[in-house]
């Protein structure tokens, strides 16, 4: 029986478990990445593991997301990641050498290796055939120690590509429209592999625009096929000794398939606030616009600025609006220098930013009350931009672009695609350990809070129910005022739900701790762990839901949380806010729960492995390996 390029990868990591759908399994990762928002946190972790020095081929620590250094914080953060990076061993990525994700595709991608990042955007890298999935910074920090990194198998989602995209639509509609069929939620312990006619038409950097996004359905990765593209993509970056070829096979067996005409696909704009809220640019146009944001880790690539440029050409950026662009890497950056389009950027009005997250994750450039602001970003969470008020619309360069021009939706000026058939610059500012540094620690790195061991017998109350959809970015928003202190769990637990209900935090303290009652796919988007680290400080101990996102749910295990969900889904009318829950476990993974303000039972279950219980009873997997003892 045939392979999927999923299961060729898994089968050569396999550790543990074996390759049945749905079954849990273990596999080795040979990189990882981090990046200095949840950095900190997982070096923390790893300190704390008491290793020496890493055991994966490689892993990278980038500075990319809290660059904005409006206090001491954030540069000291950057000190002490320079500081473990080199005593352990990790290649260091200095603020200005790009984003994480860009920065991986560019200079560290391989095809048919495994990676594991603690940012969900981590599946960028499958864009060049990789296996790359994004976990929280405790699962990054066990991967550095040569720990396999365990998950259910994947289902499979197979998307053919026919024909070829037409002129002023690109890969960021290719997504849209996936996000259209499959929604935030389709892709929870699925990797969706992208095959057919259509992906020789795709350019690396695009590939990683597609797979990028596959964060947004929930997915655990997204996969292109390494082919003659991704060869060409290795020569231009001098890398050609790391790619080698690598396809699906022709008789491999997949859980759901999907065919998508690219020549069909029309300009899309994911609208607020919503990845998935699907719309067509036809149906959008003329409305008035006040900000344009072009960058991120999904579309800020030599490519997407090129054509940039050459819709600008010529052109004034509209009075009324902003334009900012990040380009997302110093190998992009110096490239639009050395050929010209920096300087139409800049002339057309535009102002560059500096070479990192920047406004994607809420640092500088909040736009106006009430603004409709338009990103080539991947993520319209209500409340990310940082100005509540404001409308926030996701779309390709193109149409970022022609709007900023006009100050109003349209995708209507002619222009040119840019030739980008130019040589890449590989002067890239990754700094190599010496094993030599003092780990330097600023006042605002604080030690990770330990947790008690759980006790069986539980009776508290609901501090929060929330709705469907819940993202970590409600959980514990980002921004400028709260990024500095993701070192700081004391200090970060006061904006802890704060943006949907500021009172979140007096409640955990009154009621000494309790539960969060969540929707469907609770702890969508971001892998922060501080969304569940937070949480649990204030003395959460389980959150019960209609369904969780896999990245967080993991999160919540890793720091003694427990993920129930319940076992009909209109038992969630049965508790309300305050409501007094108790319970005794005696069987982890079903739970008869009293809710004694109403006098109603329900029932509440798991999936819980036996590992996830005992790390669960140890309050967290730091003190599971502190008493089990490392080998
Ligand atoms: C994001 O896009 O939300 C982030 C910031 O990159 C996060 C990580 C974080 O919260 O630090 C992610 O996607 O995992
Ligand atoms: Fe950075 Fe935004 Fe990408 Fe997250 S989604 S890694 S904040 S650019």
């Amino acid at each position: 029986m045939g392979l999927t390029l999923t299961e060729k990868i898994i089968k050569d990591h396999l550790v543990s478990g074996n390759m049945t759908r749905g079954e849990r399994i273990a596999i080795h990762i040979d990189q990882t990445l981090t990046q200095d928002a949840t950095g900190t946190m997982a070096y923390l972790e790893l300190e704390a593991l008491g290793i020496d020095k890493i055991k994966t081929d490689f892993s990278v620590s980038y500075v990319d997301h809290n660059t904005l250094q409006s206090g001491f914080e954030n540069a000291d953060d950057h000190a002490y990641l320079r500081s473990v990076a080199d005593k352990y061993g990790i290649l260091f990525s200095r603020a200005g050498n790009g984003i994480c994700h860009q920065v991986n595709l560019e200079r560290f991608s391989r095809p048919g290796k495994t990676l594991l990042g603690s940012d969900s955007h981590t599946p960028t890298c499958g864009g060049a055939g990789m296996l790359a999935i994004g976990s929280g910074g405790m699962d990054v920090a066990l991967a550095m120690a040569g720990e396999a990194f365990s998950l259910l198998m994947p289902k499979i989602v197979k998307i053919e590509l026919k024909n070829k995209l037409r002129h002023s639509v690109s890969a960021k509609d290719v997504i849209l429209k996936v996000l259209e069929i499959l929604t935030v939620k389709g892709g929870v312990n699925k990797v969706i592999e992208y095959c057919g006619e259509g992906v020789k038409s795709l350019t690396v950097p695009e590939r990683g625009t597609i797979c990028n996004m596959g964060a947004e359905l929930g997915a655990t990765s997204s996969i292109f096929p390494s082919d003659e593209i991704t060869k060409e993509f290795f020569l231009k970056q001098d890398r050609l000794n790391d790619y080698n070829e690598l396809y699906a096979d022709n008789d491999a067996i997949y859980d759901e398939e999907y065919v998508i005409d690219l020549d069909k696909i029309v300009p899309l704009a994911a609208c607020p606030h919503s990845p998935d809220n699907i719309k067509p640019i036809s149906e959008l146009k003329g409305m008035k616009v006040n900000q344009v944001l072009i960058g991120s880790c999904t579309n800020s690539s030599y490519y997407d600025l090129a054509l940039v440029a050459n819709i600008l050409k010529g052109h004034k950026v509209h009075p009324d609006v902003s334009l900012g662009i990040s380009p997302g890497s110093k190998q992009v950056y110096s490239m639009i220098a050395r050929d010209g389009i920096l300087k139409t950027l800049i002339d057309s009005g535009a102002r560059i930013l500096e070479s990192s997250c920047g406004p994607c994750i809420g640092m500088g450039q909040s736009p106006q009350t009430n603004a409709l602001s338009l990103r080539t970003f991947n993520r319209n969470f209500y409340g990310r931009s940082g100005t509540m008020s404001a409308n926030v619309y996701l779309v390709s360069p193109i149409i970022a672009a022609m709007s900023a021009i006009k100050g109003y939706i349209t995708d209507d000026i002619e222009f040119e695609e840019p030739n980008c058939n130019v040589s890449f610059i590989l002067d890239d500012s990754i700094i190599y350990p010496t094993y030599s540094l003092d780990v330097v620690r600023g006042p605002n790195i604080k030690p990770i809070p330990n947790n008690e061991p759980l006790n069986k017998k539980i009776d508290k109350r609901v501090c929060i129910k929330v709705g469907d959809n819940i993202t970590t970015d409600h959980i514990m928003p980002a921004g400028a005022k709260v990024l500095p202190y993701r070192s700081n769990i004391e200090r970060i637990s006061d904006f802890v739900f704060y943006q949907i209900d500021s009172k979140f935090k007096e409640r955990c303290l009154e009621y000494k701790g309790g539960f969060i009652i969540g929707g469907a796919n609770y702890g969508q988007g971001s892998s922060r762990e501080h969304a569940a680290l937070a949480p649990m400080y204030l003395g959460i101990k389980a959150v019960i839901a209609k369904s969780f996102a896999r990245i967080h749910k993991k999160n919540l295990i890793n720091f003694g949380i427990i993920p129930y969900t319940f076992l009909n889904e209109r038992d969630y009318d049965l508790v309300n806010l305050g409501d007094e829950l108790s319970f005794e476990i005696t069987n982890f993974n079903e739970v008869t729960i009293l809710n004694k303000t109403n006098n109603k039972s329900f029932k509440a279950v798991s999936d819980l492995s036996n590992e996830d219980i005992a790390v669960i009873e140890a309050g967290g997997i730091l003190n599971y390996i502190k008493n089990k003892g490392r080998d």
